[in-house]
């Protein structure tokens, strides 16, 4: 892995596994997969521009990760830990898959994931506790603050937002909203 990752990369991947097996302690979901996931998940995150492309292009991705390849790291990353690495566990490739932008309907192994990410003990900014005990409590909640901090960045960047990254936040939106008419008619 060092191989692949600079110095910064190699501790937040690090922060991610031991926080991906935390969380998967606490909702019940595979550990080992989620320290595994959580130790991979950017293993295609410090390839050059020519190197993400050539990739996307090897393993036959969607044309559109071409040029992008802070959106493509986590699908290249993915075919890498299936073709190269051997992993042939579904689950576990689409955790990193969906890493970055999120998805609709994204299983607890995958929001683990994908919060993990954003609130491993190496990410410095203020809120931060308070997201990672959100996390320990309410993963939707937790998933839903992080997709508005990463839209909120996004617009205020510039940048273009993705479908996925769409669809995930209105995903989870309305998976909240029944939760909380589930817990009324009670
Ligand atoms: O790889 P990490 O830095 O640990 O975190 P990440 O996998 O969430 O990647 C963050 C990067 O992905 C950041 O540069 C913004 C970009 N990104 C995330 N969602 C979108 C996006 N970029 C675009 N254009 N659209 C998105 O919806
Ligand atoms: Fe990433
Ligand atoms: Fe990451």
């Amino acid at each position: 892995m060092k191989e692949h990752l600079d110095e910064y990369r190699y501790v937040h991947s690090l922060g991610v596994q031991k926080m991906a097996a935390s969380l998967a302690e606490i909702y019940g979901t595979d550990v080992e997969k989620a320290d595994f996931a959580g130790r991979y998940h950017d293993i295609a995150k410090c390839f050059d521009q020519e190197t993400s492309d050539r990739y996307v292009r090897k393993y036959g991705l969607d044309e559109s990760l071409i040029g992008n390849r802070s959106l493509a790291h986590s699908k290249v990353g993915a075919a890498i830990l299936e073709h190269e690495f051997g992993v042939d566990d579904e689950e576990l490739l689409d955790m990193v898959r969906c890493h970055t932008t999120g998805k609709a309907g994204m299983s607890t192994a995958e929001e683990i994931l994908y919060v993990s990410d954003a609130i491993e003990d190496n990410r410095g900014y203020p809120g931060l506790k308070a997201l990672q005990k959100l996390a320990r409590e309410d993963l939707d909640e937790a998933c839903l603050a992080i997709m508005e901090f990463s839209v909120d960045e996004l617009v205020r960047k510039g940048k273009p937002i993705d479908k996925d990254t769409i669809e995930a936040r209105d995903y989870i939106i309305d998976r909240i909203r029944e939760k909380k008419n589930k817990g009324q008619e009670k």
